[in-house]
């Protein structure tokens, strides 16, 4: 008997309509894509990597704007059983160099503008092959795409094979690779569109960037496995997707997306009239938020958790049977997810007290590329993840999230390490040493503030440090303030005393002085 292919993009597109011509994604530079397109196009790059005879297990990584191309560069890495290495398009040489050296890809696709420098370090890395890839759909992969056949069998994969690795820090500030594998995104896309109540019909508003879990699995595995039509924007801009609205049934959004609709005017019951659902998630969704959304549009946010290691875990319900949607919540661990709270020694907590969230199911990755060490520390004996979230679960099965183990900001839904930052402040020469803490923010949730210690005679200034580190580092890692002090609070131990710096910058942003 033959085995299933347990490719992910095989599940994908049996979910295609039967009419291959209606329009898969319409975009905001009013392109319109069709289903067959997606077929063809995913094909022809399916074929392009093929051509270049990659070892089993390559991985592609991709560097480049938000296009319906480069989503098709995603399907086609999938199709061909290669691994797709999305990277945020705000990093630097320094951040692009550790993700090339530690992934050693053996495709790296550019936009064109980065060719010299990315180049210079892929080929230096031992990349065999840089393309470029436009947001106006020119660049040399497209070219010699062109010229691939546009028939391809999808590429026989096993469920435990690897689809992406997604580069996520930890509190060491290093990024680790998250192996995910199609069974990982599969199931919990298959879950995922249960749960949600995907119907035909629906059609979805894609903001997000493509290369984190949030827009390029989530969003969209739910609108492929759903063969529901995709409206598609290279950015986000609030006006423009509530003039979308209307034709649409489905939305998600990180919360500084629901903070900046609701400051437009625009945002009213008859612009949701046509909306079945609007999910939040990657940040806390403050419950004014929540609340303000309830009273203007009279829908009721959806939010849901998840992570990078294993794309979403917990979701407050669709279906009013299975309860109602409690803001302030994550809802119910998801169908499969096992989720536990433990104490500092790992024993399960009793409900409402607070601990260490772990999880389990056929959605948690597969470990850390080429660090088994930290792997294992990650898992408990029994098999668990460990979150590094903080939360507890309530009598009803609510899991609510108060906070974090590990030390990160969470700001705009982008991953913030403070260790990352501090290495590269406490590089300068003018500086002794540095601690960044997050602190609340009315649009980002949360930003970074740096508090340095600068050395013995030396004169520097915040603002300085800050452009320092600008030309250095993605820009939504820079801190918002950077302010020089004598000494940084200590305990006894010697350690910095984060809490108390938290503390005396908590309303920087709010309003009330520090
Ligand atoms: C932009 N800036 C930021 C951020 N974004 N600063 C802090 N945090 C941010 N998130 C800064 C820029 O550095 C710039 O500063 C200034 O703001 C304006 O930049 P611009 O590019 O114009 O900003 P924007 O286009 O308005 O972007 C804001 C945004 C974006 C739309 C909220 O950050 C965004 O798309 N966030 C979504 C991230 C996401 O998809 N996360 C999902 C991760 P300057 O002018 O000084 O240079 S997946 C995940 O977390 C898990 C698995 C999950 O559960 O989903
Ligand atoms: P990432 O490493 O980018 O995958 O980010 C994952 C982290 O985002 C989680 O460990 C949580 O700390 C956070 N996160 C995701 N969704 C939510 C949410 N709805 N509420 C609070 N935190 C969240």
């Amino acid at each position: 008997m033959s085995e299933i292919n347990a490719n992910l993009f095989a599940a994908l597109r049996h979910a295609f309509p039967t009419d291959l011509d209606a329009i898969a994604i319409e975009t905001d530079s009013q392109l319109n894509y069709s289903w067959r397109d997606l077929e063809r196009a995913t094909a022809m790059l399916a074929n392009l990597l093929v051509s270049l005879d990659l070892p089993a297990g390559a991985r592609i990584a991709v560097q480049v704007e938000k296009s319906v191309e480069a989503l098709m560069l995603y399907l086609a890495t999938l199709r061909a059983g290669y691994v797709f290495l999305p990277l945020n398009t705000a990093y630097q040489s320094a951040e692009i160099e550790y993700f090339i050296d530690n992934a050693e890809p053996s495709v790296v696709v550019c936009s064109g503008k980065n060719f010299g420098w990315v180049s210079q370090i892929a080929f230096k890395a031992g990349t065999g092959h840089v393309f470029t890839l436009n947001e106006d759909r020119t660049g040399t992969l497209l070219q010699r795409a062109a010229l691939c056949s546009d028939k391809h069998d999808v590429a026989s994969k096993k469920a435990d094979d690897l689809a992406a690795i997604l580069y996520t820090s930890g509190t060491t500030g290093r990024s680790k690779g998250a192996m995910l594998t199609h069974e990982n995104l599969l199931s919990n896309a298959q879950v995922l569109k249960t749960y949600w109540g995907w119907r035909p019909g629906d059609v979805l508003v894609h903001v997000l960037p493509i290369f984190h879990v949030h827009g390029l699995f989530v969003a969209v595995h739910g609108a492929l496995l759903n063969g529901s039509k995709m409206i598609w924007m290279g950015r986000f801009d609030p006006k423009k997707v509530i003039e979308k609205l209307p034709q649409a049934t489905v939305f998600m959004g990180v919360p500084t997306l629901y903070v900046r609709m609701l400051t437009e005017p625009g945002l009213t019951r008859e612009a949701v009239r046509n909306m079945r659902l609007f999910i939040a998630g990657s940040a806390p969704l403050l419950v004014e938020t929540f609340s303000a959304w309830q009273e203007r549009t009279g829908h009721t946010i959806l939010e849901r958790y998840g992570m990078s290691e294993t794309v979403m875990l917990t979701s407050n319900p669709y279906d009013p049977n299975q309860g109602e949607r409690r803001g302030g919540t994550v809802g119910f661990p998801l169908p499969g997810v096992s989720l536990r709270v433990c104490d500092d020694s790992g024993q399960p907590m009793p409900r409402n007290e607070i601990g260490g969230i772990q999880v389990k199911g056929p959605n948690v990755f597969k470990g850390y590329w080429r660090m088994p060490e930290k792997t294992r520390e990650e898992f408990t004996d029994d098999g668990y993840f460990k979150t590094g979230d903080v939360g507890k679960i309530d009598e009803r099965g609510y899991v609510t999230i108060v906070g974090r183990s590990k030390d990160l900001i969470i700001s705009g839904g982008y991953n913030v390490y403070p260790a990352e930052i501090e290495g590269y402040i406490n590089e300068l020469p003018d500086v002794a040493e540095s601690a960044v803490v997050g602190v609340p923010h009315p649009d980002f949730g949360e930003v970074g503030v740096a508090v340095v210690v600068s050395k013995a005679g030396s004169a520097v200034q915040g603002d300085q440090i800050l452009a320092t580190l600008k030309a250095k580092l993605a820009n939504f890692k820079i801190p918002k303030k950077c302010y020089v002090v004598e000494d940084l609070p200590r305990n006894t131990m010697g350690k910095v005393q984060k809490n108390l710096l938290r503390q005396q910058y908590q309303s920087l942003f709010s309003g009330s002085a520090a």
